[in-house]
């Protein structure tokens, strides 16, 4: 596989960026800056194909019988991929570098090794780690969770893997780091004491806060990654909406924003657009989990993300952020069952980058020409002068606004006209 290069629209090499062109400027930014691509290590470099109902299909030139030997061979190969794609960023699980072995203790050797490995390939590329996450949910041990146990041995080996987790960070120069639920959250409420378990998982990212800045890697974002449901019934972090409400009843708000992943959002029952406002409002955007669900099933497919209108008003939002740094869009996607050779690995980014780089030059359009923008001041004009402004104001109250309702009962609405402003979107599209 050569370098992928940016060959244009018209290109009909499959091996070759049609729309991401890293170094063309969007809104004073270069794409580059602006999109801060990563791979997710898990599903490109440990995932196999397999499904509940087959055995692995990925063909993997790195696969070998000795765990150690595999996880060299994945650093090896993920660098190589990295450079080749053109990608900046990597993020990692603890399980997905190093294997277990035997006991924490063994694991957490691997790890060092594994990273040590790691940190010399980024010297070398430049490469730079976006987040790293502690797997609290794979191993057996987690059967009843992890903060969220009833269990609290099992409480502090979670806890020992969150410090190495941080300690990784620190010693890779990551910015952020990640914590999805997992198993937090439950099965069955008649024998779960949710308000012991939520309290619990608390101290927990406390404890991380303070260890964080005992070791002075006080810069760090934790990023808190919401989902509905899967592997649990009932996830915690159910969405945008109640990890923050979690955050700020948790006194965690200071330290703490949230990576929003698109196919969490619809299995939440939102738009991952929906998400990130959510997020915005209150200043907690920090990264995104590019990916997509099938609207016909009800799991995390973790598709490719290929559906450029989705994207596109999920790139409005991103704008509107003002960008995402020190988060980024990180590939949390995988191949399907079905494009099981190395190649499609590449093939997998390379749609998934140009679809972002189409979304994000659509509604930087959308933003110069302030499409949406008059349109909500339009819609919202009300509240710009008179009694509206005065509602802004504080000056109202629910006397002043009686008489003024009495005075002005023959109210009149607008029709949004909403089907000729989708029409409208559809041209910043095609
Ligand atoms: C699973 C999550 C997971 C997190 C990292 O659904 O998306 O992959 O991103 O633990
Ligand atoms: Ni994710
Ligand atoms: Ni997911």
């Amino acid at each position: 596989m050569e370098k992928i290069k940016y060959e244009g629209a018209e290109s009909t090499n499959p091996f070759a960026f049609r729309y991401y062109n890293p170094e063309e400027v969007v809104l004073g930014k270069t794409m580059k800056e602006q999109l801060r691509f990563s791979v997710a290590y898990w599903h490109t470099f440990t995932n196999d194909g397999s499904d509940p109902f087959g055995k692995g299909v990925n063909q993997r030139d790195w696969l070998t019988d000795d765990p150690m030997e595999m996880a060299k061979n994945r650093v090896e190969a993920s660098f190589e991929f990295f450079e080749k794609l053109g990608v900046e960023y990597f993020c990692f699980h603890d399980m997905d570098v190093a294997p277990y072995g035997e006991s924490l203790e063994e694991f957490f050797a691997n790890l060092d090794m594994i990273t040590d490995l790691i940190q010399e390939k980024m010297d070398q590329t430049g490469i730079k780690l976006l987040w790293n996450t502690a797997d609290r949910h794979s191993n057996p041990i987690y059967v009843h969770g992890a903060a969220s146990s009833s269990n609290a041995d099992v409480y502090a080996v979670s806890a020992a893997q969150v410090k190495k987790g941080i300690d990784i960070s620190k010693k890779l120069g990551g910015k952020n780091f990640v914590f999805w639920g997992g198993r937090e959250g439950y099965e069955n409420l008649i024998n779960t004491n949710m308000k012991l378990e939520e309290e619990n998982i608390a101290r927990l990212y406390h404890m991380a806060i303070d260890y964080s800045n005992k070791i002075g890697h006080e810069e760090l974002v934790f990023l808190l990654e919401p989902k509905p449901k899967e592997p649990m019934k009932h996830q915690y972090d159910f969405d945008a909406a109640t990890s923050m409400s979690f955050l700020q009843k948790y006194d965690l708000t200071d330290r703490f924003k949230l990576n929003l992943e698109a196919n969490h959002a619809t299995l939440a029952g939102h738009s991952f657009e929906h998400e990130m406002n959510v997020a915005r409002n209150y200043n907690a955007l920090g990264s995104l989990d590019a990916n997509q669900g099938d609207m016909l099933l009800g799991w995390d497919t973790d598709e490719f993300p290929t559906d450029v209108y989705s994207v596109t008003l999920a790139m409005v939002e991103f704008l509107e952020n003002g960008g995402i740094e020190p988060g980024g869009i990180n590939f949390d996607a995988k191949v399907r069952r079905t494009s099981f050779e190395m190649q499609d690995l590449f093939l997998a980014h390379i749609a998934g980058m140009d679809t972002y780089a189409r979304g994000l030059k659509a509604a930087a359009k959308i933003k110069e020409t302030r499409f949406l923008d008059e349109l909500k001041e339009k819609r919202y004009a009300s509240y710009e002068t008179g009694i509206g402004s005065d509602i802004i104001s504080g000056k109202a109250d629910l006397e002043t606004l009686t008489s003024y309702a009495l005075e002005h009962n023959d109210v009149k609405n607008e029709s949004s006209h909403i089907e000729y402003i989708k029409s409208k979107l559809n041209d910043y599209l095609v």
